[in-house]
């Protein structure tokens, strides 16, 4: 509160710059190094969501900047809650992600004294955040403040780490509110855009590749206009699916783990590829063998928000630096050609994705995760918002799941166990007339499943979907591929889950026959309450392709 002579604390006016920039929510684990930040939240126009573990706090603050693009706000303490929030951070960085994570600090007279929890921040984040400070000086907050939404949300969005030194939090001052942070919007120029005009009259085999960050609702119906009207294929990179609507005639599928050979082979084949916001990082380049580096047999059209991406491994034919956005509006001022050479490989790429994706694979046991999957496309709307961790049960998710909607899709770039049961109570808290539905493995679940806590806290009727093979999945593939038959600290022995969402006071279900789950998920829908459904998986169904079994058969006879 202002006191008579103008002033403020600088916790107050921290919270203060944090609401004039937009900031809605507040994800946090409280610690004593801030509780003058905490106190200065009370009766501001900010919704505080109290989380069990940082890890949990800070991945819901990063599903709020990818759901936003603005970014998420975490606070943290000391040294403790800054390491358990680092996945998160992480997370923030290779998904591109607008993240400001608040980290108490020890007074400023304590430093350099390894005092209680102290750590040296910039040196312990400093190459996972775009930005790392402590605020020295009260007077400075609004401009640090305003610093850190610039930096998290323009070029290429990121991570950002601001440590409060605790005795300058209580420190008062008169200080100057900052202006709302607008982040800045980089357009392509006219010459851009003509040489594109050129490039797109030669081709004969061209593909979009959609990926990244700083996309909109309009940027992606500005994008699909552009599709209709070039009669364009467009496909999409690692977990960025949403970005382009699954049924319209001109989408081809996603680069993910295990894509569509038929896709791989038609992006390959391709002589101009438009990429748009993305990296083309290690998983949508199917570990760096889709293009040449550092110079692709493919005219690459390669178009970024951030200028250090243009050229960084791949070098572009044409690099564009702009935001998708942007973008996206100046592809309005281009001309289809009179005929386009690839009418017909659109349509036959779009039948390609339906059958790759129509009907899930029989796999050993008596649960079909991707027959649940399937099911669920078909009966839930298309804006239900779908969040995973990683694991092998993603492989089903991302393939027969058909994303539809921008922003529908919460899932880890950076493929963070743990991941979607935190994002998916920071989608149901923004968003409450939202269907939104966690995907977790046994392992992925456990990692921050104590948040089924915070859901119930706050009343949140999300879905998590358990899919449990009593393993650690994705590596016991990788172990029997090297090491065949040496099975060795990969298998779980796990609680009743549906027992544990009960103690936690949320609906739980036990599903051993796909034939059930139907009537699970009703129930769950209907109990009104965050909700457990526990799937019974054979280890054997491994991915939609093969079995532990087969890979281990594989791997030692060409030992043999
Ligand atoms: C935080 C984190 N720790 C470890 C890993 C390595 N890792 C990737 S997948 C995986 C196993 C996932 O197991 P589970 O959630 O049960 O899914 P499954 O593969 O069995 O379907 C592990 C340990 C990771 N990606 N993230
Ligand atoms: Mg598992």
């Amino acid at each position: 509160m202002r006191a008579n002579d103008g002033s403020r604390t600088a916790a107050e006016v921290l919270i203060d710059q944090l609401v004039i920039h937009g900031a809605r929510h507040v994800f946090c684990v409280p610690g004593e190094s801030y509780i003058a930040a905490l106190d200065a939240m009370v009766d501001r126009p900010l919704e505080v969501t109290v989380c069990r573990q940082e890890g949990g706090a800070c991945i819901m603050a990063e599903a709020t900047g990818k759901l936003t693009g603005r970014p998420g706000i975490c606070f943290v303490t000391r040294g403790p809650g800054a390491t358990n929030a680092s996945s998160g951070l992480h997370i923030a960085q290779q998904d591109s992600t607008p993240l400001i994570l608040f980290v108490g600090q020890i007074a400023r007279e304590y430093r350099e004294r390894e005092a209680f929890q102290e750590l040296d921040y910039r040196a312990v984040f400093g190459s996972i955040a775009k930005w790392v400070t402590e605020i020295d000086d009260p007077a400075r907050v609004p401009e640090i403040i305003s610093r850190a939404f610039h930096v998290a949300t323009s070029g290429r969005p990121g991570p950002v780490v601001i440590a409060l030194p605790e005795d300058m939090l209580v420190e008062r001052v008169v200080a100057t509110d900052a202006p709302a942070c607008e982040p800045v919007e980089t357009s392509p120029g006219p010459a851009d855009m003509r040489r594109l005009q050129m490039l797109l009259n030669e081709a004969q085999r061209p593909i979009a590749l959609l990926g990244g960050s700083r996309w909109s609702n309009s940027a992606c119906a500005a994008m699909q206009h552009f599709a209709e009207r070039f009669l364009l294929p467009v496909a999409t990179t690692f977990r960025r699916a949403h970005l382009f609507d699954a049924s319209h005639p001109c989408y081809a599928g996603d680069l993910g783990i295990g894509p569509n050979p038929k896709l791989l082979a038609r992006v390959k084949d391709a002589d101009l590829v438009m990429l748009i916001g993305g990296r083309l990082g290690e998983m949508p380049s199917q570990s760096y063998t889709l293009f040449d580096i550092p110079g692709p047999r493919q005219t690459l059209v390669h178009v970024h928000p951030g200028a250090e991406e243009l050229g960084r491994v791949y070098s572009p034919a044409l690099a564009i630096n702009a935001t998708p956005s942007a973008f996206a509006a100046a592809l309005e001022g281009l001309a289809r050609p009179e005929k386009v050479a690839w009418s017909a490989a659109t349509p036959a790429a779009h039948a390609e994705f339906i059958e790759w994706t129509a009907k899930p694979p029989q796999v050993p046991g008596a649960v079909n995760l991707g027959e649940i999957i399937a099911g669920l496309r078909d009966t839930l709307p298309a804006e239900t918002i779908i969040c995973n961790g990683a694991g092998n049960f993603s492989i089903w998710v991302h393939r027969f799941w058909r994303y539809r909607h921008y922003a529908s899709q919460l899932a880890p770039i950076a493929g963070s166990m743990g991941y979607g049961v935190p994002a998916a109570i920071a989608a149901k808290r923004l968003m409450p007339e939202r269907t939104v539905i966690a995907f977790a493995g046994d392992g992925d679940f456990l990692m921050t499943g104590q948040e089924l806590a915070t859901a119930m806290q706050y009343e949140l009727p999300i879905i998590i979907v358990i899919a449990d093979n009593g393993m650690y999945g994705t590596i016991r593939m990788h172990q029997e591929r090297h090491y065949p038959a040496r099975v060795i600290g990969t298998e779980l022995k796990n609680p009743d889950f549906a027992a544990l969402a009960r103690a936690y006071g949320a609906f739980g279900a036990l599903v051993e026959k796909t034939a059930d789950f139907t009537a699970a998920f009703d129930a769950a829908l209907a109990s009104g309450k965050p909700a457990v459904i526990h799937l019974k998986v054979n280890p054997q169904a491994i991915t939609p392709a093969t079995t532990i079994d087969a890979i281990r058969k594989a791997a030692l006879a060409a030992q043999a």
